[in-house]
C-alpha cells in the first residue's frame, strides 16, 4: 500500500510539474518557489486524501460494506437457556438490518465446528467474531489466526482457559459462574438447615460455566457446611434428557438424598421428572436448586417443586452489538463485561414474577 501511494505521490507530482512545463512552453524554466511548494502541498494533501480513501476502502472490503458484520458461532441447542440466547441475538440483528449483518452457525455442541465456523468468519472478513467456547481448551490456534487477521473476538456466557492468556480474545460477556456456584450453596445451606446429603448435577465436562459453578457451590460448602455431604457429583451435559438420566441413578444408588444442585434449569427439569417417578415429592422430599431462571424453572418453583433458580441472563444481544460497534471504531473495553443476576427463592416467585420473565 505504502509503495502505491509513494507511486501515486510520484506520478501525481510528475503530472503536476509536467503540467506547468507542458501547459504553457512559455513556463519551461521551473516554476516560481511558492508554485512549486504549493503544488507540492496540494500533491500531498491529495496523497493523504487517497490514503485515507485506501483505508476506508480496506475496512469496506473487510466488511464488504459499512455495516457491522458480525459472525455467531453458537455451540448448539442443549438447552432452554441456550434458545434464549440464539433467539435474542437473532431477533436483535434482525431489528437492524440497516446497520447490523449477522452471519449464525450452530455448531451442534461440536468443537471442530464452533473452530471451522471461525475459520469461515476470518475468510469471510467479518468485522468481529463472537462465541461462547463450548469447553475452555483448544482454542489458541484459531484464536491467532483470529489475531493475525486483525479481528476482534468477543467470547460470550463462557470463557476459555486462562492459562492461554488472556490476549487470545477482545473481552469476555458473560455471567459470573463462581458466584452463581456459591449463591446456590448457601441456599443449599438454609434449605437443609445445615445439615443433609447433596447430590450434584454438573454441566458440559470442561466448560467455564460448569468447572466455575461447581468451584464456587463445592468450595463454598466445604468452608462453611461441616454437615451438609455432597455424595456424588456426574455430568448432565447441561440437557434435561441426560439430567434426567443421571437423576434416575443417583436414585437407585442412594436412598438418603436430601438435595441436589443442577448446574442449570434443564437438568434440574429433568430430575424433578425422575424425582417423581421414584415416587418422592420434588421441592420437598429432594430439595432442588438450579442455575439460569429460564421460565420452566420459575413455574417449577411455583408450583412447589423446585426451591431456588440463580439467574444467568442469556439476553446479551445488545451488549454484544454495542461492543461489537464500539470494537470497529477502534475503541476498548473492559476485558470481561459482567452480567447482573438474581437469586430467585421460593419467596420471591409470585406468578407476576413469572408472567414478567423475558425468557
Ligand atoms: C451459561 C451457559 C450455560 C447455561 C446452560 O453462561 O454457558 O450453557 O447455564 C447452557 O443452560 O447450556
Amino acid at each position: 500500500m505504502k509503495k502505491a501511494i509513494a507511486l501515486l505521490m510520484g506520478l501525481t507530482m510528475a503530472a503536476s510539474l509536467t503540467a506547468c512545463g507542458g501547459s504553457q512552453s512559455t513556463t519551461a524554466t521551473a516554476a516560481p518557489a511558492a508554485q512549486t511548494e504549493k503544488a507540492a502541498e496540494g500533491d500531498t494533501e491529495a496523497a493523504k486524501a487517497e490514503e485515507q480513501t485506501e483505508a476506508a476502502k480496506t475496512e469496506e472490503k473487510k466488511s464488504g460494506n459499512d455495516k457491522l458484520v458480525v459472525g455467531f458461532a453458537q455451540i448448539g441447542q442443549e438447552s432452554g437457556w441456550r434458545d434464549a440466547e440464539t433467539n435474542d441475538v437473532q431477533w436483535y440483528a434482525a431489528r437492524n438490518t440497516d446497520t447490523i449483518e449477522l452471519t449464525f452457525a450452530d455448531a451442534q455442541q461440536k468443537q471442530e465446528n464452533q473452530i471451522k465456523a471461525i475459520r469461515n468468519f476470518i475468510e469471510m472478513g467479518v468485522d468481529v467474531i463472537v462465541f461462547p467456547p463450548v469447553v475452555e481448551t483448544g482454542w489458541e490456534a484459531v484464536l491467532t489466526e483470529c489475531q493475525e487477521a486483525d479481528i476482534p473476538v468477543i467470547l460470550v456466557d463462557r470463557g476459555i482457559d486462562a492459562s492461554a492468556g488472556d490476549d487470545l480474545y477482545t473481552t469476555m460477556i458473560a455471567s459470573d459462574h463462581v458466584w452463581a456456584g456459591e449463591q446456590a450453596a448457601i441456599v443449599m445451606n438454609d434449605l437443609l438447615e445445615g445439615n443433609g446429603k447433596v447430590v450434584e448435577l454438573e454441566g458440559t465436562v470442561g466448560a467455564s460455566a460448569a468447572v466455575q459453578r461447581k468451584k464456587g457451590f463445592d468450595e463454598y460448602i466445604a468452608a462453611n457446611c461441616p454437615d451438609i455431604e455432597i455424595v456424588d457429583s456426574q455430568t448432565g451435559d447441561f440437557t434435561r434428557a441426560m439430567g434426567k438420566e443421571v437423576m434416575e441413578s443417583f436414585l437407585k444408588t442412594y436412598s438418603d438424598i436430601d438435595a441436589v444442585f443442577c448446574h442449570n434449569d434443564d437438568m434440574a427439569l429433568g430430575a424433578i421428572e425422575a424425582i417423581k417417578e421414584a415416587g418422592k415429592k420434588p421441592g420437598q422430599d429432594i430439595k432442588i436448586i438450579g442455575v439460569d431462571g429460564v421460565k420452566g424453572a420459575f413455574e417449577a418453583i411455583l408450583a412447589g417443586e423446585m426451591n431456588c433458580t440463580v439467574e444467568c441472563t442469556p439476553i446479551l444481544a445488545e451488549q454484544i452489538f454495542d461492543t461489537a460497534a464500539k470494537l470497529k471504531n477502534g475503541e476498548t473495553v473492559d476485558k470481561w463485561i459482567m452480567s447482573a443476576d438474581g437469586v430467585y427463592t421460593e419467596d420471591k416467585v409470585t406468578q407476576e414474577v413469572v408472567d414478567g420473565r423475558q425468557y
